[in-house]
C-alpha cells in the first residue's frame, strides 16, 4: 500500500467507546513498553511524529487509533510490563486490551513486537496465549535490529523463534530508525486487506 494519508483519529481509555470506531479493518501493535510500537507505526506511514514516542517507558497509556488512506486503522496499544505501573493501572490495561480483543469485529491482525536483543518475557508469552485463545492471527516482529551486528541478529532471531515455538522465517525483523523491514510488514497488511 502506498501511504497517501495518515491521521490520528482518537485516544480511547474506556473499552465501551471502542465500538464507535469499529468501522475499518484494524491492525494492532502490541508489546512491552518501550519495544518500539509507536516508532514502528510512524515508520510505516513515514510520519515521524504521528504517534508519540518516548524513551520513557509507558508513554502510550491509551489505545490510540490512526487512519491510513481512509482505508485501514492502526491501533497503537499501551505497552505491558511497565515496571512503574501501579496495580490499578495494570488492571485497567488488562481490561482495555481484553475487551478490545474480545469485542473488536474489525481486528484483522496483531503485530506482536519483541526487542531483538532480549528473550521474550513472561508477559509476551501470555500475550501469545491470549491471541491463540481468541484465535486472532498475529505476526511476531523483532524490533531495533540496528542495535545488533548481522551475526548477533541471526543468533538472536533463532533464539527468539525457538523460545516462541515458531519458525524463524515467521519473524519480521525491523528497524524503525533505519527503515528496515517496512515492506515486509506492509506485505502482511496488504494480504489481509485483500481477504476482507
Ligand atoms: N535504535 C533504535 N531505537 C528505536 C527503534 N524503535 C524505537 N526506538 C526507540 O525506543 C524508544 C521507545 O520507542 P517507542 O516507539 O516510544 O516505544 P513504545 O513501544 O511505543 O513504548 P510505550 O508507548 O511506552 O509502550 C524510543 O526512544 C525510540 O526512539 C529502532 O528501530 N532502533
Ligand atoms: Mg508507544
Amino acid at each position: 500500500m502506498v501511504v497517501k494519508s495518515a491521521e490520528f483519529i482518537t485516544s480511547i481509555a474506556n473499552a465501551k467507546d471502542l465500538s464507535n470506531f469499529d468501522i475499518l479493518p484494524q491492525f494492532a501493535f502490541v508489546g512491552r513498553s518501550n519495544v518500539g510500537k509507536s516508532s514502528l507505526l510512524n515508520a510505516l506511514v513515514q510520519r515521524n511524529k504521528l504517534a508519540k514516542t518516548s524513551s520513557t517507558p509507558g508513554r502510550t497509556r491509551l489505545l490510540n487509533i490512526f487512519e491510513v488512506n481512509k482505508k485501514i486503522h492502526f491501533v497503537d496499544l499501551p505497552g505491558y510490563g511497565f515496571a512503574k505501573a501501579s496495580k490499578s493501572e495494570q488492571q485497567n490495561w488488562q481490561h482495555l486490551i481484553g475487551d478490545y480483543f474480545e469485542n473488536s469485529k474489525q481486528l484483522k491482525h496483531v503485530f506482536v513486537l519483541v526487542d531483538c536483543r532480549h528473550k521474550p518475557s513472561e508477559k509476551d508469552e501470555q500475550m501469545l496465549k491470549y491471541l491463540y485463545i481468541y484465535q486472532i492471527p498475529f505476526t511476531i516482529i523483532a524490533t531495533k535490529i540496528d542495535k545488533l551486528s548481522k551475526n548477533e541478529l541471526r543468533n538472536n532471531l533463532n533464539m527468539l523463534a525457538s523460545s516462541l515455538g515458531i519458525g524463524v522465517a515467521n519473524i519480521i525483523a525491523v528497524s524503525s530508525s533505519k527503515k528496515i523491514g517496512m515492506e515486509k510488514v506492509w506485505q502482511v497488511i496488504d494480504e489481509k486487506i485483500e481477504q476482507v
